[in-house]
């Protein structure tokens, strides 16, 4: 296997996932600054045009950070990110889904149509009027997340670290680094990220 990686919070989401599953794979870095994963070459490999891609043995091509961590999972479910029956699983699935409805989609959109824009506004369809109004959307979502949480929540959403806990370790660095941090008011996830930081130190 090999991977098609880049910057950016998605490849690095399914680096730490593989690399949490004790799972090497050989990286196939993609200039995505400069454009590289728009060009032919790489259209063929993902025509969506995003990293990370996933390439088996047999030269199959796993696109999607959702459809990769669900593959590993299934060719490797030790140590459990996703879950080991149908209800653990679907806790986890609702929560990605959440936390990507809640705060990934509206930070990167808020992302693409501001900071992002000179990057993006040839390759997708950008929101600068709307931006801010996205960029309060995630902010509202980490509130909502902070809300659900107890003081002795180590996780997100199990007792033991989840690929949801990965995703958002993932794009709470990317907000930081984009201007869109974390709410002051969020003092539990503040400590959930402190561990998951010192986590990821350990896997990088
Ligand atoms: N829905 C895709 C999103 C992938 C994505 O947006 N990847 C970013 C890197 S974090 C990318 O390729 N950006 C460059 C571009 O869109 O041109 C997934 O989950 O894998």
């Amino acid at each position: 296997m090999k991977l098609y990686s880049s910057i950016g919070p998605n490849p690095r989401l399914v680096r730490l996932f593989a690399a949490a599953k004790g799972v090497s794979l050989p990286l196939v870095e993609v200039d995505i600054m400069a454009g590289e994963n728009r060009q032919p070459d790489f259209l063929k490999i993902n025509p969506t045009g995003t990293t990370p891609v996933l390439e088996l043995n047999d030269g199959t091509r796993i696109a999607e950070t959702t459809a990769i961590c669900e593959y590993l999972e299934e060719v490797c479910p030790e140590p459990v990110l996703i879950g080991n029956d149908a209800q653990s699983r679907a806790n986890t699935r609702m929560w990605w889904r959440r936390i990507e409805q809640m705060i990934v989609q509206p930070m990167t959109t808020g992302f693409r149509g501001s900071e992002g824009l000179e990057l993006f506004r040839n390759r997708v369809a950008c929101y600068p009027e709307v931006s801010e109004r996205y960029k309060q959307e995630a902010r509202n979502g980490w509130l909502w997340l902070e809300a659900q949480l107890t003081d002795d929540s180590r996780y997100i959403c199990a007792e033991h670290m989840t690929v949801t806990d990965i995703m958002l370790l993932c794009f709470a660095d990317f907000g930081e680094l984009v201007g869109q941090p974390l709410p002051a008011a969020c003092t539990k996830l503040k400590n959930w990220l402190a561990s998951m930081r010192a986590w990821a130190a350990q896997h990088e």
